[in-house]
Order: structure tokens, then C-alpha cells, then sequence
């Protein structure tokens, strides 16, 4: 087995990995070193749709190619590389979509019944944002209650699921020329689950057989996650938990206590984990964990849930992704909650090793070995009660082999799209036309979105961060949701004092002015969406032209594994933006699939897929779009400016 020290970039995990090997704990660490890649499935060139098959069709051999010989590269059925490759994509599309989009409908349906008075323990903490989405959903607001209007917005946002014909609503929020571009290219989204299902039926055997098409279709599904299911998710939580606000966070293993019951929160849907922060505090509650001889109740949290009780109510990350099992070596843990997506079936397996009980809580994710407390948001409370009950009660059989890595980092977390508008504008004028400002005199040469997962492929954590600091040198300011955003604050690069120690000079500058990061944390994953909604914000505010597709921006997932990471990209890819992935690429068993992706998306959407593996080479196809869209806009002289002149860095100071 290869040494710790290769896998992860981080202390704490270096630790635990060490720990599990003495133990004998086997890990997704080392389940990918001994669980090589199949070479055609990685390149998307296995098809396993039909009982013909699976049909492994070969790779293709390049410029010597005969057509003869390429046209025998075929399944049983006679579908080619191309309709494979863009089958097998698509289908990663729908599967990412029907993530987000089915945490989106979670997230209404209890909105709907907190309106109607039928889920106890839930309000609604952001007024303005109610009234907001009801004036551009159309709901009469009048002198109506808000829970009248709420149950308005609750059903229309159900309703948006199964729309038959008409586009979804949060469409319009889109710059105009961009709703345009996506109406001429047929790709304007209806109903959500029905782009989902189109892709399922367009992809079995036998239907959809031309690539362009396939993708046409993976591009639709795509938006209706980004600007449907995401961004209803995103929006309906921020009504009912409150849209979040800076906020002082820690991060890493290290924030495990040693004398408090430790209880992991792993997942994605804030419903169940807002319950347990109430829960948690509950003076009973605190009684019982103390009659356990414990001194309190730690909350803590992994992957996106993480995100979402951070930006929130301060409650610190654990870690990301690949951390959720290393979490358990650390033996402190007396329980770990889940819900739904990114939760490995090994934890029950490993929690065995230990003390800690695995609890899944979502009739969608039942896991063999666990114990299951199902989660009913009509008596949330009662559940949470139940969680943390099992999780105290299990204080007292903690086993010996117990070690915490004092591994934690500050961060400044709860960057919302509103929060950038506050803080650059001020409360009075708040707007983006600052950030605007400072991007057209060059002092910030763009923004980048680094985003998604962790991947054992890869080292952990190693690529997220040696691009983030790659990109922040180079002036570029950084946002961030997921695994990323945990990996790049674990390296310290999410609190002020970042700006001077990493980021070049024009950046820093607008940093300390405003007295924020230099890389800013804006959520979970459904919480992209907020980036969709920042970058329409600078389109309209002005000065870097009329659709996102103008702006110098980039985005990119360098560890991605997921397939909701896939759909992610690809949304930001239709709504204009440049967007590198690590890793592995899942088209490049298809020249043409790939070569559609990577540079006809341009012409058609004004935004393209990259793959670049390599961070320092992956930050610099960002910058390189970056200073491309900035001399189309007629602002790279600016930039030379700012470089080099005393006079202006002086009138910075005086800022
Ligand atoms: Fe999962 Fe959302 Fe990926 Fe992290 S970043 S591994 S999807 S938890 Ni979303
Ligand atoms: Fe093979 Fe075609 Fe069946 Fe896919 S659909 S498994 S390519 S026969």
C-alpha cells in the first residue's frame, strides 16, 4: 500500500489514514488503489442499457483510423462510440439532476406544509425573500398573511416538477439575451422530472442514435437543475432557515471533543439537520448527555449538510467528502446521522470497528447494517429527539483506541449572493457594482467558481487548493460551494488574513479594503445556484456586457466524482461559462462527443467544457478565458494600468 502522505494533503486525514492501516480499517483510500479504473468505462465507452450487451466498444485508435475500421467500433445493437459516450453522459446528467431536483422537492414539500401549519418546529425566518419570490412568481401578495402567500409559492414551486409544457419559472431570472439564446437552441427547460425522464427514455435502446441530439437534450435536463431543481432548493431553504450571513466557522477532525457526545450530521438536506441544531440545545438534552458523564453535545458536520449548518448557525465541518469514514477512525464519534447522497456503504462496516452508530434517516436511503430513524418532518422534532438520544446513550461505550488529529482551521463561511451584494454595496446601496468596478480597472481580473468533490483518484484535497492559490495570485477572486470549498479552508485561504499571504497584489488590495477572503464560501452544492444568481447580478449591474457569457468568469470541479457534479458543469457551461474538470473526462472515447463539448458548446452556448488534470495548468485555461472575455470587453488595458501605477495604488489606500 502506498505511504499516507501520497493520498491526502491533509494532516488530519494522513493521521487517520495511518490510524485505519494499524487498525486494519479499510478505507475508499485504499479501495481505489487495489480497484484500478476499467479503462472503456472511464472514457464512456461501455454501454450496459440492454441485455445485448454490456458491449465494451474499443478505443479509438486516432489519426490511423480507417473509416472501415471505425465504423466497426459498434455495440451489438450498431450503436457507435458517439451515441454511447453521449448516452452514458447524459445519463450521469439525469442522474445529478434528479438529485438535486428531488432534495428541491423535499425542501417544498415541507415548505407547503409549514405554510399550512402542518410541520411543528419550522417558520419562516426570511420575509423579504418570501415576498421576493412571490412578486416574480406572480403570487398576490396584497394584504394576504405570509402564510397565505407561502402556501402560494409552495404549490407553484411543486408544480414546477411536472410541468408539462411551459418553461420553469426561475428561467426569467436569467439575462434576457441568455433566456433568448437557450429558446433559439431549444433547450429552454420544462418540467423538471420531465427532462429527467426524456433522458431516460432518449437514451434505452433504440431511440435517440445522434450524439448532438443526445446532448441537446443533456443540456436541458442540465438548466432545469441549475435554474429549476437547485435553485428552488436554495431558495425555499433560505425562506424557511434564513438566508445565510458571514459567519465565523472551524473546520477538520480537530473539532471532535473528547469529553462532549460527538454527533456527525452527513448529507444533504438541511430539514433534518436544522431540527437536530434546535434539538441539540435543548437544556434536557444536555442534562441527559451530562448524567452520561459527558460535559455537553458537539455538533458537527460532513459534506454538504456540513455546508448548509455552517453557513447557518456556525456549526463546524468535520470535514469533506473523503473524511466521512476517517471520521469514524478518529473513534469519537457517537453517532453519525446521514440522509441522502454521497454517504458510503462502508460506515456501517467501519462504525463496527468502533463504537459509533450509523443512522440513516430517509426512506429514499436505507443502508444494510445501520439502524434507522426514519425522519418525519410533521414530528421533526420528535425524530432529531430520537437521534441524539441514540447518540448519548452510546457516549459511555466508547472503546480505547480513541485518537482526535488537533487538526482545525478557521473560516468565514455564509457568502450568499445577497450577503456579496451587502458587503460590497453597503446596506443602503447594496449592489455588485463595486465588484464590477474593480473587475473593469483591473484590480480583480475575474471570478472563478471551484467547486464539487473529493476523489481517491486523486490526491486529496491537493488539487482544489493548488488551484484556488493558483487562481487567487493571479488576481482572480474565488467562490466556492461542496467539498471544495472544506478543502480550500482546511488550508486557510477562507479567512481575511488570506488575501495578504496568497493573492496577488490588485486582489488583495480590494480584499483588506472590504475585509473579506480572498476565497468565498457560498454553500452547498444546490447553493451553485447562487452563483448563477451573482453572475446575473454583475451582468445587470452593468459595465461587462449583456449576458454571462461576456463576463470574465470560469468555473471548474478539479476532484469531481459525482454525477450531480456533472450536471453542475454542464449547467454553467449552458448559461455561458468556461468550466475545467479534473480527473478523468467521461466522453473521450468519442473524439466527436468530446470535440462538441469542448468547442462547438462554445459557438452555440458561449461557454465549454475543458479537461486539464493538472491544477497549474487547469488555473491558467481559467485565466486565459478570464483575459480573453476582459479584451472582448475592451478592459485588458485597464489591467496593464494597475500594474504598474504608484499613483493608483495610493488612491487605493486611501479606500
Ligand atoms: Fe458530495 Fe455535496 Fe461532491 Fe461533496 S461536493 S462529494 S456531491 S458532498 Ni457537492
Ligand atoms: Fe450494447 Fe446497444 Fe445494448 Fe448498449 S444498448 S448494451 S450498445 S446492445
Amino acid at each position: 500500500m502506498a505511504k499516507a502522505e501520497t493520498k491526502s494533503v491533509d494532516r488530519a486525514s494522513i493521521e487517520m489514514l495511518e490510524k485505519a492501516a494499524s487498525e486494519g480499517v479499510n478505507t475508499a483510500f485504499d479501495r481505489a488503489e487495489t480497484m484500478k479504473p476499467c479503462p472503456i468505462g472511464t472514457v464512456g465507452s461501455c454501454c450496459s442499457n440492454c441485455g445485448m450487451g454490456p458491449c465494451r466498444v474499443p478505443l479509438p485508435k486516432g489519426k490511423e483510423e480507417t473509416p472501415e475500421e471505425k465504423r466497426k467500433r459498434r455495440g451489438i445493437c450498431g450503436a457507435t462510440a458517439e451515441t454511447i459516450a453521449a448516452r452514458n453522459f447524459i445519463r450521469m446528467i439525469a442522474g445529478g439532476a434528479a438529485a438535486h431536483s428531488d432534495h428541491g422537492r423535499g425542501v417544498a414539500e415541507l415548505f407547503l406544509a409549514v405554510a399550512k401549519g402542518e410541520a411543528s418546529g419550522y417558520e419562516i425566518k426570511d420575509e423579504q425573500k418570501l415576498l421576493q419570490v412571490a412578486l416574480e412568481w406572480g403570487v398576490d401578495i396584497g394584504n394576504r398573511s405570509n402564510q397565505e402567500i407561502a402556501i402560494d409559492i409552495g404549490e407553484k414551486a411543486l408544480a414546477e416538477f411536472g410541468k408539462q409544457k411551459d418553461e420553469i419559472l426561475f428561467l426569467r431570472r436569467a439575462p434576457l439575451k441568455r433566456q433568448e439564446l437557450w429558446r433559439k437552441q431549444e433547450v429552454a427547460p420544462r418540467g423538471i422530472d420531465r427532462e429527467i425522464v426524456e433522458i431516460m427514455h432518449r437514451t434505452h435502446m433504440g431511440v435517440d442514435q445522434d450524439y448532438r441530439n443526445l446532448l441537446k437534450q443533456g443540456v436541458r435536463a442540465a438548466l432545469a437543475d441549475g435554474w429549476g431543481g437547485s435553485m428552488i432548493a436554495t431558495e425555499l431553504q433560505d425562506i424557511l432557515f434564513g438566508t445565510p450571513a458571514p459567519v465565523l466557522g472551524e473546520v477538520n477532525l480537530g473539532v471532535l471533543k473528547r469529553d462532549e457526545v460527538n454527533l456527525i450530521i452527513h448529507g444533504h438536506e438541511p430539514l433534518l439537520s436544522e431540527m437536530i441544531v434546535v434539538a441539540a440545545q435543548d437544556p434536557q438534552m444536555v442534562e441527559l448527555a451530562k448524567s452520561k458523564g459527558a460535559n455537553g453535545i458537539n455538533l458537527a458536520g460532513i459534506c454538504c449538510t456540513a455546508n448548509e449548518i455552517l453557513m447557518r448557525h456556525g456549526i463546524p465541518l468535520a470535514g469533506n467528502f473523503l473524511q466521512q469514514e476517517l471520521a469514524l477512525v478518529t473513534g469519537a464519534v457517537d453517532a453519525m446521522v446521514v440522509d441522502v447522497q454521497c454517504i458510503m456503504q462502508s460506515l456501517p462496516d467501519i462504525a463496527q470497528c468502533y463504537h459509533t452508530k450509523i443512522i440513516t434517516t430517509s426512506p429514499k436511503a436505507k443502508i444494510l447494517g445501520a439502524m434507522h430513524i426514519e425522519f418525519d418532518e410533521h414530528n421533526a422534532m420528535e425524530s432529531a429527539q430520537a437521534i441524539l438520544k441514540t447518540a448519548i446513550e452510546n457516549f459511555p461505550h466508547r472503546g480505547k483506541n480513541i485518537h482526535i488529529p488537533d487538526e482545525r482551521t478557521d473560516l468565514i463561511a455564509g457568502f450568499s449572493h445577497e450577503t456579496i451584494n451587502y458587503l460590497l454595496g453597503g446596506l443602503f446601496r447594496a449592489s455588485y457594482r463595486p465588484l464590477n468596478d474593480n473587475i473593469i480597472n483591473g484590480r480583480i481580473r475575474g471570478v472563478a467558481g471551484v467547486v464539487g468533490c473529493n476523489n481517491p483518484r486523486v490526491t486529496h484535497d491537493e488539487v482544489h487548493v493548488t488551484m484556488v492559490k493558483e487562481l487567487i495570485k493571479n488576481d482572480v477572486l474565488v467562490v466556492q460551494t461542496g467539498c471544495s470549498a472544506m478543502a480550500c479552508a482546511k488550508a486557510g485561504l477562507m479567512v481575511p488574513e488570506a488575501a495578504a499571504k496568497y493573492a496577488g497584489e490588485g486582489l488583495a488590495s480590494v480584499c483588506e479594503a472590504v475585509g473579506i477572503p480572498p476565497v468565498l464560501h457560498m454553500g452547498s452544492c444546490v447553493d451553485n445556484s447562487r452563483i448563477l444568481m451573482a453572475t446575473t447580478a454583475m451582468v445587470k449591474d452593468g459595465g461587462l456586457g449583456d449576458d454571462i457569457s461576456d463576463l470574465p468568469v470560469a468555473g471548474a470541479a478539479p476532484e469531481w466524482y459525482s454525477e450531480k457534479a456533472i450536471s453542475i458543469g454542464q449547467y454553467f457551461v449552458a448559461s455561458g461559462v468556461f468550466t475545467v474538470f479534473g480527473v478523468n473526462w467521461p466522453t473521450l472515447g468519442s473524439d466527436e462527443v468530446t470535440k462538441l463539448l469542448f468547442q462547438d458548446f462554445e459557438e452555440m452556448y458561449g461557454g465549454m467544457w475543458a479537461f486539464e488534470p493538472d491544477p497549474i495548468k487547469a488555473a491558467h485555461l481559467m485565466i486565459d478565458h478570464i483575459d480573453k472575455k476582459r479584451k472582448a470587453l475592451g478592459i485588458d488595458k485597464a489591467r496593464e494600468r494597475i500594474l504598474y501605477d504608484m499613483a493608483m495604488r495610493r488612491e487605493l489606500d486611501a479606500v
